[in-house]
């Protein structure tokens, strides 16, 4: 039933189609499909299948980017629905995400949260240049599971390591885990700097965090 609908959902995504992704979130409401059942089978098919493309060389940055702006339209229709239904999402846990102190670069971030949020975490995106002392403040206020950083800079990602001391001293560290990400930023300097989880895109940084909370 409706898979053809499903597939164009997903196909809106993939062409990086805002307004046509919006148009069909709201079809999915008009013909009484479960909003759940629409990003499930439908959208995060479509950006799902981006990601992927992305890891590999197959498609590019402007394309990612789309495809995220498509998904978000999608989402924007059909959460608030959602809440209105008191339909359950299965949440696999909170994150706080962020760039890191200092650092203003936000695509590659916002990227993340996409693919977190699509795939059933609840992330609480904190913009850039986040402090320190707001992060843990809103790790504590949501009980996250993990804070994830994203770094661009060389002077920055030094900030992860702090966030991670902070953590430590304050004695949430036992609480949350932390995943770190961002070009300058390498599976060594995480191991380095004590993270939890390091990926190098946006798929990935979905695989690490579901392993590192054991789903
Ligand atoms: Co900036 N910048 N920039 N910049 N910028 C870089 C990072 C730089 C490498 C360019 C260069 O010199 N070749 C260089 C850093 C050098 C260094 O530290 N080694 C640099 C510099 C120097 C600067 C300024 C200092 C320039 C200046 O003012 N003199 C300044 C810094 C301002 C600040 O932050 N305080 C600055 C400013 C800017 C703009 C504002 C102009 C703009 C940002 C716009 C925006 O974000 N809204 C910008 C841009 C666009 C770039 C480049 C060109 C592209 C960054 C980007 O968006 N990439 C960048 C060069 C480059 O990386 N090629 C550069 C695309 C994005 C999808 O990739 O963010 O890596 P990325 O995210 C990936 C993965 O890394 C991963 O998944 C994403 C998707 O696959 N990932 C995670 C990211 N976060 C993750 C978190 C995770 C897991 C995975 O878990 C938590």
């Amino acid at each position: 039933m409706h898979t053809e609908l499903y597939n164009e959902m997903a196909k809106s995504v993939i062409d990086g189609e805002v307004d046509n992704a919006k148009n069909l979130a709201l079809r999915a409401l008009v013909e009484d499909i479960e909003p759940l059942d629409a990003i499930n089978k439908g959208f995060v098919i479509g950006i799902n299948d981006v990601g992927e493309k992305f890891s590999s060389g197959q498609c590019f940055l402007p394309e990612l980017v789309m495809a995220g702006e498509a998904m978000k339209a999608a989402l924007t229709v059909l959460e608030p629905e959602m809440a209105k239904r008191g339909t359950e999402r299965k949440v696999l846990g909170n994150v706080v995400l962020a760039t890191i102190q200092g650092d203003i670069h936000d695509i590659g971030k916002t990227l993340v949260g996409i693919m977190l949020s699509s795939n059933g975490f609840r992330v609480y995106d904190m913009g850039v240049d986040a402090h320190i002392d707001v992060l843990m403040q809103k790790s504590e206020e949501v009980e996250a599971d993990i804070i994830a950083v994203s770094a661009l800079l060389t002077t920055t990602m030094i900030n992860q390591r702090t966030l991670i001391e902070q953590l430590s001293k304050s004695g949430l560290r036992e609480k949350v885990k932390v995943m770190v990400g961002g070009a300058p930023v390498t599976q060594d300097w995480a191991d380095e700097i004590g993270a939890d989880g390091y990926s190098e895109d946006a798929i990935g940084a979905v695989i690490v965090a579901k392993q590192i909370l054991g789903h």
